[in-house]
């Protein structure tokens, strides 16, 4: 039935959702490409430094951690399973959301898009993309048992709703500079 689907779909990204947010509170300091230029532009930009992604991955991995420690209770309130998150999905899922981000901004740049700049589309699903596929490659027995075809079409429209949403709140509480 179509609200499990998308209950499902959500609990499983929770470990994918929640770096981005952690990266906007707890990033700053020194950026990845250590200020390099190519070709005139930025690699990735201020926006992207080593603490946000340090703080977002450990953040993502320990939200996993805290859906298995209430897996059991949960499922017996909502009435069906909940996937529990082995520590390589959980590293795949939040380390992999961090790199579509670093990843989206590599293409903005090059793009010529300053920081900050939106790319609709790339920005609301970059890290889907990256996050199940590292989830795949570190964990592919779970991945392949948790993204059946009806959770990962759940995801796809899902999460950019709710990525434009937390990103608008996080806006109107003045932590992003950009509602997107
Ligand atoms: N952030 C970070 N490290 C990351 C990702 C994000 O420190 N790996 C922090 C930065 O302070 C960044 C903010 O979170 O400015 C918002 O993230 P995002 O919107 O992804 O970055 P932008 O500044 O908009 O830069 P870009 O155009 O490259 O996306
Ligand atoms: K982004
Ligand atoms: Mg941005």
């Amino acid at each position: 039935m179509l609200a499990e689907t998308v209950a499902v779909a959500l609990w499983t990204m929770l470990p994918a959702y929640i770096p981005n947010n952690a990266a906007v509170l707890f990033g700053g300091g020194p950026p990845i490409d250590g200020g390099r230029t190519y070709d005139g532009k930025r690699i990735l930009g201020d926006g992207k430094t080593w603490r946000g992604t340090a703080a977002g991955t450990i953040a993502g991995v320990a939200v996993a951690f805290g859906l298995n420690a209430v897996d059991a209770a949960v499922a017996g309130l909502v009435g069906f399973d909940l996937p529990t998150f082995p520590l390589l999905a959980a590293v795949g899922l939040a380390f992999g959301a961090m790199l579509g981000d670093i990843l989206a901004s590599l293409v903005k740049r090059r793009s010529g898009r300053a920081r900050g700049a939106s790319f609709p589309g790339l920005d609301q699903l970059d890290f889907v993309a990256t996050s199940l596929l590292l989830a795949f490659l570190l964990a592919p027995a779970w991945a392949s048992d948790v993204f059946s075809l009806p959770v990962v079409l759940a995801i796809v429209v899902v999460t950019p709703v709710l990525h434009l949403t937390t990103n608008g709140i996080a806006y109107l509480l003045g932590l992003k500079n950009e509602p997107y």
